[in-house]
């Protein structure tokens, strides 16, 4: 029996010793020390010895269950230290490396321009209106004074969605001053910003989609001078103070009287220069006093009330700010164009 546990105690300390993970070594607990394990098969013996030696063998075979046990607990900690060894080697990281560069886009400089003109509206107690691309012709024409033979109502000057032209891609974002007066509280202070449509050819001054920011003041007692004094202000704040202007008569059917606003070109000084294409001025928006049948027909008394409006091209304004030669540029969205600003 002594040579039986010898042999145990030998064959079981190399196959724990050479037990690879945590797993093979549970087997070989359940296999020495299991109940049915090969120590408790050679304890089951122990019947047939004499009285002397039991008690000298059950001690050997208490010392051989105590090194087993010993022996699988520091395999298991050596097992333990060496998987956590390949852990963390194979999770080294090089702090060192450099980052993946994540090229982050920024804003279109159209959008530059109209945050900027946002800005100044808001800081004089406008609201910023939002509304739909899909006008009614009623409201995109007729209730802005534009009869039925205008020719920006022809069909091959404006997308129409209906063979009746009842719906269709608005020609400009008046609509949405249309809107503000039929729907909203006296006095208004508004801004429209948005897309328009008209089937234009694409060249280097025209697109069928391009953008225009309309504004409106509706209150009693509006005249002229605060539609000047306003748009000289906003001009002062887009160009820089001193900016000289002009306002030249004009006609639009929605106001009256209307103008054109100029600035005296800021790079010649007005004598003359490509900037200004020799004219020593360039033109910057359309505005006028909101036309008394356009009031009524919203339902605002003009005998109570008065307004002024404005309208201008965000594109044109963009490219004279950026100096871009070529409106085509603007939409093309080619990232070493837009990169530059
Ligand atoms: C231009 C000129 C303008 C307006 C737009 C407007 C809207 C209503 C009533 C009266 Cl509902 N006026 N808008 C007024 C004058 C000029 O635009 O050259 N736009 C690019």
């Amino acid at each position: 029996m002594k040579e039986m546990l010898e042999a145990l105690r030998a064959a079981s300390r190399q196959a724990i010793d050479e037990a690879v993970d945590l797993d093979a070594l549970e087997a070989l607990r359940v296999k020495y020390l299991g109940k049915k394990g090969e120590l408790t098969a050679i304890l089951k013996q122990m019947g047939g010895l004499s009285a002397e030696e039991r008690p000298v063998m059950g001690q050997l075979a208490n010392q051989l269950r105590a090194e087993i046990e010993a022996a699988i607990d520091r395999q298991r900690t050596e097992l333990g230290r060496v998987m956590l060894e390949k852990k963390l080697e194979a999770e080294a990281l090089d702090v060192t490396l450099p980052g993946v560069e994540q090229p982050s886009g920024h804003k279109h400089p159209m959008y530059n321009v109209l945050d900027q003109i946002k800005d100044i509206f808001i800081g004089m107690g406008f609201e910023i209106v939002d509304g739909p691309e899909v006008e009614l012709a009623d409201y995109n024409f007729t209730k802005l004074n534009i009869d039925e033979g205008h020719p920006s109502r022809d069909w091959t000057d404006t997308f129409y969605f209906t063979k009746d032209g009842r719906i269709l891609l608005r020609t400009q974002t008046s609509p949405m001053q249309v809107h503000a007066m039929e729907t909203k509280p006296l006095p208004i202070r508004m801004i429209a910003p948005g897309r328009v449509y008209r089937k234009d050819e694409v060249d280097a001054t025209h697109s069928p989609m391009f953008h225009q920011i309309e504004g409106m003041v509706i209150d009693k007692g509006v005249t002229m001078a605060d539609l000047k004094a306003t748009l000289n202000l906003v001009v002062e704040k887009i160009y820089g103070k001193g900016t000289v202007t002009r306002f030249r008569p004009h006609h639009f059917p929605f106001t009256e009287p209307s103008c054109e606003l100029d600035i005296q070109c800021h790079k010649c000084g007005g004598k003359g220069c490509p900037t200004c294409k020799g004219e020593g001025w360039i033109e910057v928006l359309g505005a006028g006093m909101v036309h008394p049948k356009v009031l009524s027909g919203c339902g605002i008394d003009p005998d109570v009330y008065s307004g002024w409006a404005f309208g201008m091209g965000l594109e044109r304004l963009a490219m004279g700010e950026y100096k871009i030669t070529d409106l085509r540029l603007i939409f093309e969205n080619d990232v070493r164009f837009l990169e530059q600003f």
